[in-house]
């Protein structure tokens, strides 16, 4: 069985202060990328920051990104639209113009650490309808029960199209936390067909991963979602979690997908 491989090397919160190694600039994040896509990382998920390490959804800058990433490898572009919490939606629904082959879609609106993640019922499915439209595959981002059923709604109205595929989101402070049983109850709740990974933030990373993994699902690995490769040991960097989670996958006896395969598993628009 082959499982997807996702890196996601910078996320919207952390910052260089916290790990001296979060890659922040667009060729920082090629190269970070590059070197995962070399361990087995076929899905790259995206946020990029400006010249003051701040999340943003510059185009320019995203754009430069993008083409920084293809010259290296042929991975999977997956562009973040939560972008950071203090960037309008407005803003981070525009990503998608880029037409990246993947894009995030955060169905709900939630407390988020000591912020507020504004995903506006309009706006959602305003920008899911737009995903559709040029064919980006939307990755549905579930940080709690509803958010699930919130995804079931777009899909009923015709704005997603199958295989739906969701990361199920654990440790976030403001959705559910990060344990066994809650990913269990969450794995339960997605419908036939769903394609998912584990997005475990923080010190349960490791375990929720290679529970996830056992139970059928796919993975993600980098510095959005832990700095630490073990307590009170920061990550050199995104490749020692990347290389860790394909040592986790090889022991369970599982196939690394290539780009190749992760465009049929999760159905993809053929781009020309
Ligand atoms: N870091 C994730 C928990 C997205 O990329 O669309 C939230 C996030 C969502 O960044
Ligand atoms: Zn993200």
């Amino acid at each position: 069985m082959s499982v997807v491989l996702t890196v996601a090397p910078t996320g919207p919160i952390a910052r260089r202060s916290d790990n001296p190694s979060l890659p922040t600039q667009p060729h920082e994040i090629a190269e970070a990328v590059e070197k995962a896509y070399r361990l087995g990382a076929s899905v790259a998920h995206i946020h990029v920051r400006d010249e003051q390490d701040r999340p943003t959804a510059d185009l320019g800058i995203a754009r430069r990104t993008m083409d920084l990433i293809a010259e290296r490898c042929p991975i999977l572009i997956q562009l973040s639209t939560g972008v950071g919490l203090e960037v309008p939606f407005e803003d981070r629904e525009k990503l998608v113009e880029l037409r990246p082959r993947m894009a995030t879609l955060n169905p709900c609106s939630m407390s988020f650490g000591a912020g507020e993640f504004r995903n506006p019922p309009d706006g959602v499915r305003r920008l899911a309808a737009r995903m559709q439209e040029l064919g980006v595959k939307p990755e549905l981002e579930i940080y709690d029960t509803g958010h699930v059923d919130a995804c079931l709604r777009l899909r009923d109205e015709g704005l997603l199209d199958g295989p739906l595929q969701f990361s199920i989101v654990l440790g976030v402070a403001g959705g559910a936390a990060a344990t066994a049983d809650n990913l269990l109850t969450l794995v339960r709740r997605l419908p036939e067909g769903a394609i998912w990974q584990i997005i475990a933030i923080g010190r349960a990373n490791l375990n929720l991963t290679a529970m996830a993994l056992s139970l059928g699902g796919n993975a993600r690995a980098g510095m959005e979602d832990t700095l630490y490769l073990r307590k009170g040991e920061l990550a050199q960097g995104n490749e020692p979690l990347v290389a860790r989670t394909v040592q986790l996958a090889r022991g369970l006896d599982l196939q690394i997908a290539s780009v190749t395969e992760t465009e049929a598993l999760l159905g993809l628009q053929r781009r020309p």
